[in-house]
């Protein structure tokens, strides 16, 4: 990847475009351009492809899209569906209108069916039904992945997915009634030991196993796609191991720093009970994930300390 291309980071603010930006710069790229909401809406298909006629993008990172937890997929599964659709639609069609010479879309582990054999490999996709719980945003990221594939074929662009697992890092999402489970963590063992408390409240039986991937170590395997000049496929991301929620919450109380015990809530949603993926297509290429979970937990507590000061100054004021 040439280092002046025009590089555009969809979703920069997020805890992936975010990512994706620093690891860029470190890299030395010139020429980063975002936008933020308020100036490009992207699921407004006008102001979209009128943004690539003007921009001469060379490079897209499709990290823009509604994301969050599980109560928020099943609480709200048609703006999950409707937003990342309209997004990815209007990206690829107008990358492709306007000759963006490469793209890495970016999907997720959930795209794959509830009961896969484990670990998961890229062609278990569309063998059974869906968990559920993110069905909606598994079907609009599994039309974003067919667009890339769809288009590469017909109109022979170099669209590129990747499907991390569960991600997390700084910059994340911390608001509890629409996070993932590690900084739902993170901030429920924060406040339970300011106050004092003597429990700390799990949703679901904490059976459930997952495999976290620092949003780092992401930024890093799609930036090494474009740079070894990849230009098609489906690529998981992960590090190759998971663990169970249980043992996942008792890492996060030790970093914290939380003694109490945990209680778990039968009446959430455990989600699917496993997706390991199988990440051997990407380590044959030479790539893989190096950041370590506890230290990875620790890098997130520090961003979460950061920000926490401000995110009760918002709550307040609203
Ligand atoms: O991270 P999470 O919300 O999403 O939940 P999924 C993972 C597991 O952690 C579930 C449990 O079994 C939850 O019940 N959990 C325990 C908690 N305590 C908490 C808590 O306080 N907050 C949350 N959120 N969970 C999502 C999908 O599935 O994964 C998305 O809904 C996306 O579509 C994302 O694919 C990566 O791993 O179940």
């Amino acid at each position: 990847m040439d280092k002046n291309a025009r590089i555009f980071v969809a979703g920069h603010r997020g805890m992936v475009g975010s990512a994706l930006v620093r690891r860029l710069t470190e890299a030395g790229y010139q020429n980063i351009v975002t936008r933020t909401k308020a100036h490009l809406d992207l699921t407004d298909q006008g102001g979209v492809n009128l943004f690539f006629e003007e921009e001469n993008i060379d490079v897209v990172f499709l990290a823009a899209a509604r994301v969050g937890g599980i109560l928020a997929n099943s609480t709200f599964p048609a703006s999950f569906l409707y937003e990342n659709l309209a997004i990815e639609t209007n990206v690829i069609q107008a990358a492709c209108k306007w000759n963006v010479s490469k793209l890495v879309f970016f999907g997720s582990s959930c795209i794959y069916p509830k009961n896969c054999p484990q670990p998961i490999r890229e062609e278990y996709l569309l063998t059974s039904p869906l968990e559920p719980t993110n069905e909606a945003y598994a079907i609009a990221k599994i039309a974003g992945l067919k667009m890339c594939e769809a288009y590469n074929k017909q109109y022979g662009t170099r669209f590129v997915s990747v499907m991390p697992t569960n991600l997390y890092g700084p910059n994340d999402n911390y608001d509890l009634k629409s996070s993932h489970v590690l900084p739902a963590l993170i901030r429920k063992a924060h406040e339970a030991k300011q106050r004092g408390d003597a429990t700390l409240p799990v949703w679901g039986s904490g059976t459930p196993r997952r495999e976290f991937l620092h949003v780092d170590d992401l930024a890093g395997a799609a930036t090494y796609l474009m740079e070894n000049d990849v230009s098609e496929g489906v690529f998981n991301v992960g590090v190759g191991h998971d663990l169970t929620i249980r043992d996942l919450a008792e890492i996060v109380c030790r970093v914290v720093g939380f003694e109490g015990k945990l209680v778990f809530d039968p009446s959430k949603p455990d989600g699917t009970p496993r997706k390991l993926l199988d990440v051997s297509k990407l380590g044959d290429m030479g790539w893989k994930a190096s950041i370590e979970l506890e230290d990875g937990i620790r890098a997130t507590y520090a961003d979460f300390l950061d920000k926490y000061a401000s995110m009760q100054q918002t709550a307040v004021a609203a």
